[in-house]
């Protein structure tokens, strides 16, 4: 990680600009690295942008960026509309949270900058990006926010409260609350941004929902299911969600006592299926999702199946579960 840490800071050091982007549907994760690196690049005197997409459906995201205005805070963002008239002149693109092409929250990104740096905490399979200059992909760390605490403690730079609250609150919910992916390492990350002085009180600002988006989730656990004895599924069929809000809800049913493995199913466009699945360590999840063309994680895995219906992907993954 050093070696690579040594390299990254040369390379920023090269260049003129640096452009930031995290994955479509930008969670806090991918926010809080490019908001760290932001700072970090900042501070070494380059023009640095966060790349973002036109809307953010990310409630946590909403939050953060209306705390991150109300306090002042100043960061550069760079939109899509801005691109045209964007000079990408020795500019390096530092991807973060996200290793597949098809996830980018903008592909035209790629060919546009001299060079690409990826920094992501999945599991590297097919269509990765792969014309970057060097990466780091680590499926042992919790979140990118925990590899750039690490960069944050390689430098010596401290991130102020602010800073040190968001990357705090991305590793609280990539760990769903340090129940999963969770190593001594993610505890000292979690120790270093409290000695930074993250604040509790903002993080619980942050990470709050309202009474009435947990009270409809309720509803749809309600009616989850057992297909066995150790695996749950929930599925939302009366609207089209975020798929956050399915790993949210497989988050959530994980939890009750005797199940293994939890599956979350819904719409999350008009023709096109989710599933959010979470384990608690024994069942593969992501061996399952890989087999309905999605990756992740062992114990944290999701897929996208376009052009079908609800039904069809339920018996499809129940077929998958039984055949072991
Ligand atoms: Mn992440």
């Amino acid at each position: 990680m050093k070696k690579f840490f040594s390299s990254l800071t040369k390379k920023i050091e090269e260049k003129e600009k640096i452009i930031l982007m995290t994955h479509k549907n930008m969670d806090l994760d991918g926010f809080s690295a490019s908001l760290c690196l932001f700072n970090i690049i900042s501070k070494m005197n380059k023009e640095c942008f966060i790349y973002l997409g036109e809307k953010q459906n990310n409630d946590c995201i909403i939050k953060t960026i209306k705390k991150l205005k109300k306090e002042n805070y100043e960061y550069n963002v760079l939109s899509k509309k801005e691109l045209d008239d964007f000079s990408f002149d020795n500019t390096l693109l530092i991807i973060v949270d996200v290793n597949k092409n098809h996830l980018l929250e903008n592909n035209d990104l790629l060919n546009k900058v001299d060079e690409v740096i990826v920094i992501d905490h999945h599991i590297q399979d097919i269509d990765y990006i792969h014309n970057t200059i060097f990466s780091y992909v680590n499926a042992s760390m919790s979140s990118v926010a925990e590899i750039m605490v690490e960069y944050c403690k390689y430098l010596k730079f401290e991130p102020d409260t602010i800073l040190a609250t968001i990357l705090l609150c991305a590793i609280t919910i990539d760990t769903n609350y340090f129940n999963f992916k969770t190593t001594a390492n993610t505890y000292e990350s979690a120790a270093y941004l409290t000695k930074c002085g993250a604040s509790t009180i903002i993080k619980q600002e942050l990470l709050r929902e309202s009474k009435d988006i947990y009270i409809e989730r309720q509803i749809y656990i309600e009616h989850s299911y057992q297909i066995s004895d150790d695996i749950i599924f929930c599925v939302i069929d009366d609207k089209i969600v975020s798929s956050s809000y399915l790993a949210i809800v497989a988050d959530n049913i994980l939890n009750f006592e005797g199940i293994e493995a939890s599956f979350c199913i819904g719409k999350i466009e008009d023709n096109t299926v989710g599933i959010s699945a979470r384990s608690i360590g024994n069942i593969d999840v992501q061996k399952i999702m890989k087999k309905l063309g999605g990756g992740g994680h062992i114990t944290d895995a999701a897929t996208k199946i376009e052009d079908t219906e609800i039904d069809e992907c339920i018996d499809k993954l129940t077929k998958i579960i039984k055949e072991g």
